[in-house]
């Protein structure tokens, strides 16, 4: 049976940060994943190729089995729901924070929260566990405009400097959880690929230290 391994990643801050661990166990794209439109890489390890896809689809290829890996962010496992599939390693990459935030100096509303956000399920979790009636609003992007036109009162982002929401004249108010990007993993591989999987994993762990300094 063959070992390969099909990684899932996006492009971006996950795609730049992962790499240089990727290295660091001997897995090295052939060529540049960024200047691209290609969807599929093959690695200096020729048994292992690299996937390009949206950061919140990455559990929905691994979970199916279309990859056997993945990296992805906290926020995203949150909202996506982490029970089909295995978290074995925080990569300590893309580190931000899970927050509400809402326009700076303003009191709550009196009646029933709107909030507005692409974490849908989340929201809708860190309210009911705060019994707190709230309206969630399904938003894909740009949710710093709702609470500027009268959409919602809140949002649900993630910050890492704050200047998005400063530029927008909100502020950074609860944290709903600090966030970090990790290895996923498919149940099925797991235990097919077991071998080549943990050693990965291990690899991946030392990398993950030696950044860490
Ligand atoms: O961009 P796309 O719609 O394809 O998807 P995505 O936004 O989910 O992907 P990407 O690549 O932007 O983010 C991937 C992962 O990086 C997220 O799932 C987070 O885990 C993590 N991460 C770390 C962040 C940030 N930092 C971050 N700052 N994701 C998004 N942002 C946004 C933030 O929402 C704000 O709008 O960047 C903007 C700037 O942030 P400030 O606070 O520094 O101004
Ligand atoms: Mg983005």
């Amino acid at each position: 049976m063959s070992q390969t391994l099909t990684i899932a990643l996006s492009k971006g801050r996950i795609l730049d940060d992962t790499l240089p661990l990727l290295k660091q166990a001997g897995i090295e794209p052939v060529e540049d994943l960024e200047k691209s439109r290609k969807l599929i890489f093959t690695t200096s390890d020729p048994n292992v190729r690299l996937l390009i896809v949206r950061a919140t689809d990455v559990p929905t290829y691994v979970e199916h089995g279309a990859a056997d890996l993945g990296v992805a962010g906290k926020d995203v496992l949150l909202e996506y729901g982490s029970q089909g599939l295995y978290e074995p390693l925080d990569l300590r990459i893309a580190n931000c924070k899970l927050m509400t935030a809402g326009p700076v100096n303003t009191p709550e509303p009196k009646g029933r929260l709107r909030v507005a956000t692409k974490f849908v399920n989340v929201a809708k979790r860190y309210y009911a566990e705060q019994g707190r009636q709230v309206e969630v609003i399904k938003l894909y992007g740009s949710m710093e405009l709702a609470p500027l036109v009268g959409l919602a009162d809140k949002i649900i982002d993630v910050v890492d400097t704050g200047n998005t929401l400063k530029a927008n004249g909100l502020e950074p108010q609860e944290l709903i959880a600090t966030i970090s990007s990790r290895l996923i993993v498919n149940k099925a591989s797991m235990k097919m690929k077991h071998a080549r999987i943990t050693a990965l994993i291990e690899q991946l762990g030392q990398a993950v230290e030696q950044r860490a300094g």
